[in-house]
């Protein structure tokens, strides 16, 4: 190849490699005016969904065979654990940040918390409480996000969290553990309540898809129509 052709070729892959990569600072900040509100509840009605969990190794740390529930439930027929967020929002409010990065603890060989939302362009501060080996290991969709053996109990590693999407936990040394991180792209997001409920303010008029994610359902889509200055109620049941 000559040198004018591969100089070509480079710039080549440097557009296709950075066109793939969303841009961690793609949302923009602004003064927002007129703004509503958009409050909900999760519900679910009917025989909860169990997954068997059999430990193979480390029980005397992680426990016995058990069935853990698939949805987490609260009071009054309320899911918590579960997600909220505007759908490709571009510019809005101001995004209030974590001050230090989220930890994701293993313990008791569980993820805690089982659920958390953090910021794109944040790290996650993944932590073993336990003595053994735990190996946390986070996709999208496929792709591998972090993947870091934990051999020591105390240890505590951090790493970035560069693409927006749902991250799937699990552990390689334990394959039933199970954790979620939903790396926002926007403010605009919230996590269900002890009761379900859930809000998100600050709004500008607009029509948006509100996405809610739970960890059985997946992620369903709803069309959300907000005003200015009023708040609109948006239930939701997570199907059997
Ligand atoms: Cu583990």
């Amino acid at each position: 190849m000559n040198k004018l052709l591969r100089g070509f070729a480079v710039s080549f892959l440097c557009v296709v490699f950075f066109a793939g990569v969303p841009a961690a600072d793609a949302y923009e900040e602004g003064a927002v005016s007129n703004s509503g509100t958009i409050k909900g509840k999760v519900s679910f009605h009917g025989e909860i969904p169990m997954r068997k969990v059999i430990p193979t190794k480390d029980t005397e740390v992680c426990g016995g065979i058990r069935e853990d529930p698939l949805i987490a439930m609260g009071s009054g027929n309320g899911v918590t654990d579960a997600i909220v967020y505007i759908k490709e929002m571009q510019k809005g409010k101001k995004w209030v940040k974590p001050a230090k990065s989220p930890v994701l603890d293993n313990k008791n060989c569980r993820f805690h918390p089982p659920v958390q939302v953090i910021p794109v362009g944040m790290n996650v501060a993944i932590h073993n409480s336990d003595p053994v080996l735990h190996n946390t290991h986070g996709f999208l969709i496929k792709s591998t996000m972090f993947n870091v053996a934990m051999p020591k109990q105390g240890m505590q590693v951090e790493r970035p969290l560069a693409r927006p999407g749902i991250i799937r936990v699990e552990c390689d040394s334990h394959g039933w553990m199970r954790g979620w991180i939903y790396v926002a792209d926007n403010p605009y997001y919230a996590m269900t309540g002890k009761d379900g409920t859930f809000t998100i303010s600050d709004v500008p008029p607009g029509n948006y898809t509100l996405v809610i994610w739970q960890e059985y359902m997946g992620s369903k889509e709803m069309p959300v129509t907000v005003k200015a200055r009023e708040t609109v109620n948006v239930p939701f049941e997570v199907p059997k």
